[in-house]
């Protein structure tokens, strides 16, 4: 869990979105997800993605290190939407063999809104992780404005086109990776992609200062 609009809610005093949500409510507030998976949820910060630094990239990169090296079987790390594209690039270059899915998920309103995409996005994501042979850092997004489904993105491509729409995330000079919906249907759209193995994750962190 590092923060972003999907950890947070309307501050009606002042307009604004405020990240408050502990993970714990987070999955709290959408059960579906312990159907779907063993979750263990953890904070790591709870910032809005425009604050990060090169140093936060370290931080959370080695936060994955310690989950992959636990053995799980896959990672979903909640984050703002700004810079997303950027973390999902830069954790695709620090993170060496990784060995199952580190899939990166905002979303562009807040969970207390009608409009919200925040559980489809984290529940394509947790049907993601279960069903497919998949390994690296990915995006799960909305592909349409619509509930059809989710876009699994690549960590080095993906961008994002707009600040309000749920689809704005899009894949630039490449197709996505897969197509999940709510109900767990998954389709590859590439198919030369790495497969989930057992190989051990080096970090390469970037240099502080
Ligand atoms: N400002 C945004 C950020 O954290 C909120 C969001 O879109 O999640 O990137």
């Amino acid at each position: 869990h590092f923060g972003g609009t999907i950890a947070g809610e309307v501050d009606y005093a002042t307009g604004a979105v405020v990240a408050r949500f502990t993970p714990e409510e987070l999955v709290a507030k959408f059960p579906e997800l312990e159907q779907i998976a063993n979750i263990r949820s953890r904070l790591v910060r709870n910032m809005f993605s425009e604050d990060m630094r090169f140093a936060h990239y370290t931080i959370l990169g080695k936060e994955i290190a310690k989950e992959l090296a636990a053995g799980v079987d896959g990672i979903i790390v909640t984050h703002g939407t700004d810079t997303l594209g950027y973390t999902a690039a830069a954790l695709a270059f620090m993170l060496e063999h990784v060995s199952v899915p580190v899939v990166l998920v905002g979303s562009q309103r807040s969970s207390d809104r009608g409009s919200s995409d925040a559980a489809m996005n984290l529940i394509c994501a947790a049907h993601f992780i279960s069903k497919s042979d998949f390994a690296g850092v990915c995006v799960c997004m909305h592909e349409k404005s619509s509930d059809d489904f989710c876009s699994i993105l690549p960590a080095c491509k993906v961008r994002k086109m707009h600040a309000s729409r749920r689809d704005a995330f899009k894949s630039v000079n490449s197709v996505p990776i897969a197509k999940v919906d709510m109900k767990s249907s998954l389709e590859f759209v590439q198919t030369n992609y790495k497969r989930k193995s057992k190989e051990k994750v080096v970090v390469k962190g970037f240099k502080e200062g």
